[in-house]
């Protein structure tokens, strides 16, 4: 097994430090991001009551009746989403070593995966359900990537992903590739669920590494998703099950009420 490096404070950017300089060179997208934010927001609230004819006033209604539009949201994003579609790949030279740390929690909080006793558990429509050892996945063919990762707190930047590709390893471990949903468990407590499609789009792996190297505790070793089509949080870190499935499971950051879908 290649080794691992532990954490420490000079691998990554302070959490809430803006790269000015990532900024700057992304203003544009950083700021038709921001527009789609506020394009949403003005949709949520101005046709809210004209939509549910519900009172404003009301928290619990006013919930619902956004969920409701987020949920429409979802639909339309789905069909309009074109499965065989590249997203933009980049320079390997544009990447941004070390890469930029985000959760919904500081850096020092981040508990290191013990990889000794860290396996992958699979459940629900998949064949086979044994479970993987991080040594059995190092083994797998790698797919690298170079791509934007795009958070919707209004930061991107350039990365490079290693590892393998999702849909060659639900075809493996013999998923129900016609199942609506996959959900991804993490060590702390997170989880996302992604659209059969986004999960079989040829931009979407379970990465090991970053820039070529075993991925860095903080950014989820041993194991976490990129896809190049789904903004950050979509991106589950430090994933210790994932799970195939025909129902919708709630997502940390939906709960929150997030548009699930959140494609880019
Ligand atoms: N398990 C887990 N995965 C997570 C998160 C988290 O809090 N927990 N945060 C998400 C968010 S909001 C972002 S932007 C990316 C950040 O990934 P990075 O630290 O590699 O840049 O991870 C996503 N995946
Ligand atoms: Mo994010």
């Amino acid at each position: 097994m290649a080794t691992v490096r532990s954490p420490s404070k000079s691998v990554f950017r302070p959490e809430g430090g803006v790269d000015q300089s990532i900024l700057d060179g992304n203003r544009d997208l950083v700021e038709s991001i921001n527009r789609r934010k506020i394009l949403k927001g003005a949709i949520s609230l101005g046709a809210l009551t004209m939509l549910s004819g519900c009172d404003v006033s009301d928290d619990s209604q006013v919930r619902k009746a956004l969920l409701e539009v987020s949920a429409f949201n979802d639909r339309v994003q789905g069909l309009i989403f074109r499965p065989n579609h590249l997203a933009p790949t980049f320079d390997e030279s544009l990447v941004l070593k070390p890469p930029r740390y985000n959760a919904h929690y500081p850096v020092e909080m981040v508990q290191p995966v013990d990889v000794m006793n860290w396996k992958l558990e699979l459940s629900g429509l998949v064949r086979d359900k044994k479970a993987w050892t991080a040594d059995e996945i190092y083994k797998l063919p790698e797919q690298e990537m170079v791509i934007r990762h795009i958070c919707v707190e209004g930061w991107d930047y350039i990365g490079q992903w290693s590892g393998v590709n999702l849909k060659s390893f639900l075809q493996m471990i013999g998923a129900d590739l016609t199942a609506k949903f996959i959900v991804f468990h993490c060590a702390d407590g997170y989880v996302e669920t992604l659209d059969m499609p986004t999960a079989l789009h040829p931009q979407t792996i379970l990465a090991t590494k970053y820039a070529k190297e075993i991925m860095a505790d903080p950014f989820g070793f041993p194991l976490r998703l990129r896809t190049s089509t789904k903004l950050g949080f979509k991106n589950a870190k430090w994933i210790t099950a994932m799970e195939v499935t025909n129902n919708f499971t709630q997502t940390f950051f939906g709960k929150e009420g997030n548009n699930w879908y959140s494609g880019i």
